[in-house]
C-alpha cells in the first residue's frame, strides 16, 4: 500500500483540487544539562562527582487519526515545538524526559520534507504513527567523567539539539464510494449527474483513463466522495486492461457501486457481468470482495422489454445485494439511491 518516494499515482493527478496541503515547521525538545555536582557527606571529605544525567528533549510524532477529515486545524497553528529535557541533578539525579508532541492528521496524510520534497511517510491507516523529529539527548552528568587520574571532574555535557525540519503535509481525498463495473456500463455518465465533475463521457469502452472524483452534495447539507474508475475487464487482477492499476484506490473506499447495463441493447448478461467483475475483485484481494456493495442497473430509459432486468434483480435478492434501476439521462431512481448511499456510509462510519 505504502506509495514509493516519487511515484505518485495517476489517481490524483487530474484531480488536484482535491489535494489539502500545508506547510509547518516541527521541532524536537532540546537535551537537558548534565549536571556538576559532589557528594558530600558529614565525615566524608572529597565525594566524587555525583551530577545526574539531563534528559532527552520530546520527539515530535504525526499520526493518523480516524476522526479528522482534513488538514485544516494545522492551517491555524504551523509552528510546533516539543518540551525540553529537564537538567540533570545532583545526587545523581536524571533530568526527566521532555513530553512528546503528537499531531494528529487524517488518515491518508502523506509527511515531505519541504526543502528535498522526499516523501517521509504515508499514513495510509488509522493509528500510523511516525517520529518525525527525535528529540535531543541529555548530556551525561559529571558522574560518568571520573577517572583515577581526574575524580573531580568539573564539567559535565551539555544536551544535544532537538531536531527540527519543514515539512508539507499532503492529504489526498479519499473517496467514500467507487463506481465499478464493465467498460460503457454508464459510471462517468452516473458521476456526471450526482456531481459537478465532468469524466469524459463516450460510447466507446475505455472512455475513462485515470480515475476522477466527484463530490456529492446532498440537500440535508452531508457530502460524501465518489470515484468512478476505469472500467474493468476480466483478467483485471492479473493487469489486463486499464482498471487494475486503480484497483488499490478502490480498497481505500468505504463501499461501492457496481454498475451493470440494463437496457435492452446492453453487451452481455447482467448477472454474467456482475459475477465476472466480482470474480476479478476476489483475486485481486478477498477484502475488497468483502466491502459493502450494491448493484445499479444504468440506462433504465433503455430498458423496454425488462427481461435483462428481472433476471438480474432475482439474481440480487438471492445473493442479498440492494439493488437499484436508474437512468442518468431521465433522473429516474437517483434520488433514491443517493439517499441510500448516505445512509448506508453513515451506517458504515458508525461501525
Ligand atoms: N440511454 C442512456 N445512455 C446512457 C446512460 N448512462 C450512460 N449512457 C451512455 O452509455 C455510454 C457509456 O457511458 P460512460 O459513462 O462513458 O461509461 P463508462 O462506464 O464510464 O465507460 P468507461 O469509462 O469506458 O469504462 C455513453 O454513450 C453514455 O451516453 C443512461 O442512463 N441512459
Ligand atoms: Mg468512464
Amino acid at each position: 500500500m505504502l506509495h514509493k518516494a516519487g511515484i505518485s499515482p495517476p489517481f490524483f493527478v487530474s484531480t488536484m483540487q482535491f489535494v489539502d496541503y500545508v506547510k509547518i515547521h516541527v521541532k524536537a525538545g532540546d537535551g537537558g544539562r548534565g549536571c556538576v555536582s559532589f557528594r558530600r557527606e558529614k565525615y566524608v571529605p572529597r565525594g566524587g562527582p555525583n551530577g545526574g544525567d539531563g534528559g532527552r528533549g520530546g520527539h515530535i510524532i504525526i499520526k493518523a487519526a480516524g476522526r479528522l477529515n482534513t488538514l485544516l486545524d494545522l492551517r491555524y497553528q504551523r509552528i510546533y515545538g516539543a518540551e525540553r529535557g529537564h537538567h540533570g541533578k545532583g545526587k545523581n539525579m536524571h533530568g526527566s524526559n521532555g513530553r512528546d508532541l503528537v499531531i494528529p492528521v487524517p488518515v491518508g496524510t502523506v509527511v515531505k520534507d519541504a526543502d528535498t520534497g522526499e516523501i517521509i511517510s504515508d499514513l495510509y491507516k488509522n493509528g500510523m504513527e511516525i517520529i518525525i523529529v527525535n528529540g535531543g539527548r541529555g548530556g551525561l552528568g559529571n558522574a560518568h567523567f571520573a577517572t583515577p587520574v581526574r575524580q573531580a571532574p568539573r564539567f559535565a555535557q551539555p544536551g544535544e539539539k532537538g531536531q527540527e525540519r519543514w515539512l508539507i503535509l499532503e492529504l489526498k481525498l479519499l473517496a467514500d464510494v467507487g463506481l465499478i463495473g464493465l467498460p460503457n456500463a454508464g459510471k462517468s455518465t452516473l458521476l456526471s449527474v450526482i456531481s459537478s465533475a465532468k469524466p469524459k463521457i463516450a460510447d466507446y469502452p475505455f472512455t475513462t483513463l485515470t480515475p476522477v472524483l466527484g463530490v456529492v452534495k446532498l440537500e440535508n447539507y452531508k457530502s460524501f466522495v465518489v470515484a468512478d474508475i476505469p472500467g474493468l475487464i476480466e483478467g483485471a487482477h492479473r493487469g489486463a486492461g486499464l482498471g487494475f492499476q486503480f484497483l488499490r484506490h478502490v480498497e481505500r473506499t468505504s463501499m461501492l457501486l457496481h454498475l451493470v447495463d440494463i437496457s435492452d441493447i446492453g453487451a452481455g448478461d447482467p448477472v454474467e457481468n456482475i459475477e465476472k467483475i466480482n470474480k476479478e475483485l476476489e483475486l485481486y484481494s478477498p477484502e475488497l470482495i468483502e466491502k459493502p456493495q450494491a448493484v445499479i442497473g444504468t440506462k433504465l430509459d433503455m430498458a423496454i422489454k425488462k427481461d435483462r432486468v428481472y433476471g438480474l434483480e432475482k439474481y440480487c435478492k438471492v445473493k442479498n445485494l440492494d439493488f437499484f434501476p436508474v437512468s442518468a439521462i431521465t433522473n429516474t431512481g437517483i434520488k433514491q439511491m443517493l439517499s441510500y448511499i448516505s445512509v448506508t456510509l453513515e451506517e458504515i462510519r458508525r461501525r
